[in-house]
């Protein structure tokens, strides 16, 4: 840059430089950050090269070494698809022309929720985007792609190091045809506690202006104040509102009476009430069995013959294509599923299955051009692409679901969390116990809806009584004198809302004694955020090109933004490096290519790591475009 602007200076190129040139033309140094990315990156495949990788690696495997291959795209632009019917109908339009299609339709989870329950959210723009124009050409007739929000959000930052929002605008190029969606927590937004309002409906706002079109909105105690929160931002950004209830129990059960049809039915009267434009059931544990499914959604459908039903699930127990199967039948409109390769266990039922099954059946006959073959491309592709992220890969111990999430209700990310950590934690033999003790858990707090962040209150709970020997009776007697996690005290207080059937009592007095308690929707008593201020501490941290979509960042999660912003201040802009050299680093000797910004190529050969010196660093030999560079790096091992 710096050769760049001096030689399109006016006053040099006409030779008229004195010696107050460089005084007066400080322009000229006006160098962007830019010019150091290679340089950055070298640091960053140095520093993997002698310490490994840099995000948290909880399986003992390696990325495999074989790269998936992107099926034939053909040229053009791609198919008509439900967002165009979405730009130019708008929000009540397409709910309109999903309602009035014939035949069901599918979301494609694969991008969000599929990779969050199976590969621990792990998944890379890079390998999102090198897929994307095989989606766009040929599932354009998806009801939509899910690729945004719930976890995705926090974890391309704190472990991908990457920004959600490019994420966002990079997909958002490479599709423009099918509907995006994302998954809001309700007055959470994209995080675990309840935010200002006022950043809620900042959120929804910048969200749908990078590209997002349908905001599944839930609360975790299916709390209604708040879930009218979180559609209420989310139909000011102009978005579509998938007002979402989350399942537990079953309604097939007549022994479970909490949660009954009943319930379900009125909380989605108030969920239409408020203006829902798309009904969903968000199944998070996959415990809607065929039969449940038969009854809620016919029920669903009697009630609400205009607005479109759209259902989730997990496979946990292995029931999920039948359950889908169920829920088309009895009258929705779409149901969630994953592309094979990913689905199955804690992820959604496979897509190929469920594209199969109802293949020429009279009743869901129209698959409206989701062809069988291109699932199978896709999937391969997925196949080999999840090879990369082996050392996240659920997998590596989990050999199968299990039908005793009936009884543990665990969500599905959730259920592999625990898991990893059992056997992270030489507990493998003890998952039986864990989720016993989470089901226990459970029950002394109510039996809640189990969902973020409600399902981490009650795996806290469970921990705290497994790792004190405690049994849910013992709990209970002593619940005055126990130091219990702060989010369970936090959650009786009332921060996260308050749940259907109110709180546990006497537990809730026996624990809270005269600590307060919070009446109502916990945000609303919160002050709003003053963007202009959080903006302003950013510029002076890190510069003036911060965003708005930074400023978004640094208002849900304004610790791991900043790391983030210093990871990249310090290792550039990783999320260009491919995922095995992101995980891995280079071979010595490896040869390779690095696309920093369309056109810009960098080329690089790992050459040498040097010795260990006195101040316990290596210095590590790269060739960057041709010529010699080297980075040291502090040995940490
Ligand atoms: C999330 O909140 O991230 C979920 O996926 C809940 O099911
Ligand atoms: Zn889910």
């Amino acid at each position: 840059p710096f050769l760049q602007n001096v030689l399109s200076n006016h006053q040099f190129l006409h030779s008229t430089v004195d010696t107050q040139f460089i005084d007066e033309n400080q322009e000229l140094f006006n160098l962007k950050p830019t010019q150091n990315r290679a340089q950055k990156l070298l640091h960053y495949l140095g520093h993997v090269m002698v310490n490994g990788p840099t995000t948290p690696i909880p399986v003992k495997a390696k990325p495999s070494s074989t790269d998936p291959v992107v099926p034939p795209v053909t040229m053009g632009d791609p198919p008509v698809g439900f967002r165009d019917v979405l730009l130019r109908d708008g929000p009540e339009g397409f709910a309109k022309a999903v309602r009035a299609h014939k035949g069901l339709l599918l979301m494609d989870t694969t991008f969000r929720d599929a990779h969050q329950s199976l590969l621990a959210t792990r998944v890379r723009t890079h390998d999102l985007k090198k897929i994307s124009p095989f989606v766009s050409h040929n599932f354009s007739n998806l009801f939509s792609l899910e690729n945004w929000g719930g976890a995705t959000f926090d974890v391309a930052m704190r472990f991908l190091s990457e920004c959600p929002w490019k994420r966002l605008q990079e997909l958002r190029a490479l599709i423009p045809n099918v509907p995006f969606q994302m998954l809001l927590r309700g007055a959470n937004a994209v995080g675990y506690t309840n935010y200002p309002d006022n950043a809620v409906f900042k959120f929804c706002e910048v969200a749908k202006e990078n590209g997002m079109d349908i905001f599944r909105v839930f609360d975790s105690l299916n709390y209604l104040p708040n879930m009218v929160l979180g559609m209420e931002a989310a139909g000011a950004a102009g978005g579509v509102v998938e007002a979402a209830i989350s399942y537990t129990g079953d309604v097939s059960d007549p022994m479970r009476q909490k949660y009954t049809l009943e319930y379900y039915v009125k909380l989605a009267d108030e969920l239409v009430k408020a203006g829902t434009h798309i009904l969903s059931i968000k199944d998070m544990a996959g415990l809607l069995k065929p039969e449940a499914s038969k009854l809620l959604i016919s029920a669903l459908r009697d009630r609400f013959p205009d607005v479109p039903i759209h259902v989730h699930t997990h496979d946990t127990a292995g029931a999920g294509v039948a359950a889908m199967l169920a829920c088309a039948e009895a009258g929705a409109d779409v149901v969630d599923v994953a592309v094979d390769s990913m689905a199955g266990m804690t992820s959604q039922p496979s897509m190929g299955a469920m594209v199969a099954c109802t293949k020429g059946t009279n009743s869901l006959s129209c698959f409206a051009g989701i062809a069988l073959e291109k699932v199978f491309d896709y999937s391969e592709y997925w196949e080999v692409a999840r090879g990369l992220y082996a050392p996240f890969d659920c997998t590596a111990t989990m050999k199968s679901g299990n039908a005793d999430v009936y009884e543990n209700e665990i969500p599905g990310g959730q259920y592999t969390n625990l898991h990893f950590q059992a056997h992270s934690m030489g507990l493998g033999n003890k998952f039986k116990e864990v989720k016993k003790a989470y089901a226990e858990a459970n029950k002394l707090l109510g039996d809640l809806i189990k969902v973020t962040p409600s399902s981490k209150i009650v795996g806290d709970l469970a921990q705290f009584m497994v790792q004190n020997n405690l049994t849910r009776a013992e709990v209970e007697e002593r619940a005055d004198e126990l130091s219990f996690p702060l989010s369970v005290v936090e959650f009786l207080q009332g921060y996260v809302g308050i749940p259907h059937g109110g709180f546990p009592e006497p537990f809730r007095s026996k624990v809270l004694k005269s600590l307060p308690r919070i009446e109502g929707r916990p945000g609303a008593s919160l002050p709003p955020m003053d963007f202009k201020s959080l903006e302003e501490g950013l510029r002076a941290a890190h510069g003036d090109d911060i965003t708005p979509e930074d400023v978004m960042s640094a208002a849900m999660y304004p610790k791991v933004f900043q790391e983030f912003k210093e990871f990249t201040a310090n290792f550039g802009p990783v999320d260009c490096l491919s995922t095995r050299l992101f995980l891995d680093g280079p071979k010595i000797a490896e040869e390779f290519e690095v696309e920093l910004e369309r056109g810009k190529i960098l080329h690089i050969k790992a050459l040498a790591l040097g010795d260990l010196n006195k101040a316990g660093q290596r210095e590590v030999f790269f060739e960057l475009n041709g010529q010699l560079r080297s980075v040291l790096v502090k040995d940490t091992v």
